[in-house]
């Protein structure tokens, strides 16, 4: 049964966090705009998603006067999932909209059962980190019956399409991440050695794309660094670390481990200082930006870590309101994602989630 976060009336602030800059209505000061999400392109054309064009036509409704659904994919062990939904609550109390939540725990047909409860409970619209890229058809399906516009965020549905299916997207440029990483490996390994990756979940846009940035990034730049071995961490501590011990004794030559999630790099941590090595004798570099990985690199574990910033709450709800006012919404929205290095980490470890 999904779990009901009925919102607090807000007073006072609102604060939106839109394009690089936090601008804060009322009193109250604004979060620093670092924390938020900051939206680096849109894209999508020339046509925006409203309700007249929304899969043949949904009803246009005022958000404070309707329920909206939250589905979230992961299990919260993981600080992405974490930060994200709490984004999502927080921003569904400042602007009074009603929100119940679910989470799949990493469940792809208990995604499904989630959606179609949600809907059946009165949610009007919803907004979905899908877990795969393919597969929640039953759940789309059941939206479109009941005429709910779904909003997704975090994952693509690569096979669906926007303004369709759902009215748009908005997250990371998982490719430009995977380049990102790259650069920092070649830097933190002086471009030479054997790399092992720690691959995310399959069947998940964000592990093709980031390996896919990786490795034409290494090619690109005619890299001295070779890809030795390559296995999937699901995304999770504990089968990194399982996946480390492996790969750890099956390649005792590997000086670098690029990781496609934090937590997969924590987990490889783990098995280094089970192996006895010491910080900095394998070079990782991960993706997230969550607490534990940047006080890696401040400890030395860590060699750099690119942000992927999940605090998708504001411009997630900005996107509803845009849709319902017949501004419309583009296809994509791509923002922007920092980096941690052993420069910024000590410093900037309070934007990390
Ligand atoms: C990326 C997101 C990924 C995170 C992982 O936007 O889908 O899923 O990088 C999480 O931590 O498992």
């Amino acid at each position: 049964m999904p779990k009901r976060t009925t919102s607090a009336t807000v007073a006072g602030l609102l604060l939106l966090t839109l394009g690089g800059c936090a601008k804060s209505v009322g009193d109250g000061a604004a979060a620093p705009a670092s924390a938020g999400q900051q939206v680096q392109a849109t894209t999508g054309g020339e046509s925006l998603c409203t309700p007249k064009a929304y899969g043949g036509g949904v009803p246009t409704v005022d958000l404070k006067g309707v329920t909206v659904g939250f589905a979230q994919s992961e299990k919260e062990a993981n600080p992405f999932r974490i930060t994200e939904t709490r984004s999502v609550k927080d921003e569904a109390a400042k602007r009074g909209i009603k929100l119940i939540t679910t989470n799949a725990q990493s469940d792809l047909n208990k995604e499904i059962a989630d959606i179609q409860g949600m809907i059946a409970q009165g949610a009007k619209v919803l907004i979905i980190s899908p877990l795969n890229s393919e597969g929640l058809d039953p759940a789309l399906k059941a939206a479109q019956d009941a005429k709910v516009p779904i909003m997704t965020i975090d994952r693509l549905l690569t096979t669906k399409k926007a303004c369709t299916d759902y009215i748009g997207w908005i997250g990371s440029d998982f490719v430009k991440q995977g380049a990102r990483a790259a650069d920092a490996m070649i830097k933190a390994t002086g471009d030479k050695g054997d790399v092992a990756i720690l691959l995310g979940a399959s069947g998940v846009n964000v592990t093709v794309d980031r390996t896919k940035g990786f490795k034409d990034r290494l090619a690109a730049k005619n890299s001295g660094l070779k890809v030795v071995a390559e296995q999937t961490g699901d995304f999770t501590r504990e089968k990194g670390r399982a996946v480390t011990e492996q790969l750890i004794s099956a390649n005792p030559g590997i000086n670098a481990i690029y990781a496609e999630n934090d937590e997969m790099a924590l987990g490889a941590v783990a098995a280094l200082k089970a192996a006895g090595r010491k910080p900095g004798d394998v070079k990782i570099v991960t993706i997230d930006g969550t607490r534990g990985a940047v006080q890696g690199i401040v400890d030395g574990w860590v060699a750099a870590v690119i942000e992927s910033n999940p605090r998708f709450g504001p411009l997630a709800f900005q996107a509803l309101e845009d849709f319902y006012a017949g501004k419309g919404v583009p296809a994509k929205t791509i923002i922007s994602d920092k980096e941690y290095t052993a420069e910024n980490a000590e410093a900037e470890l309070p934007n990390a989630y």
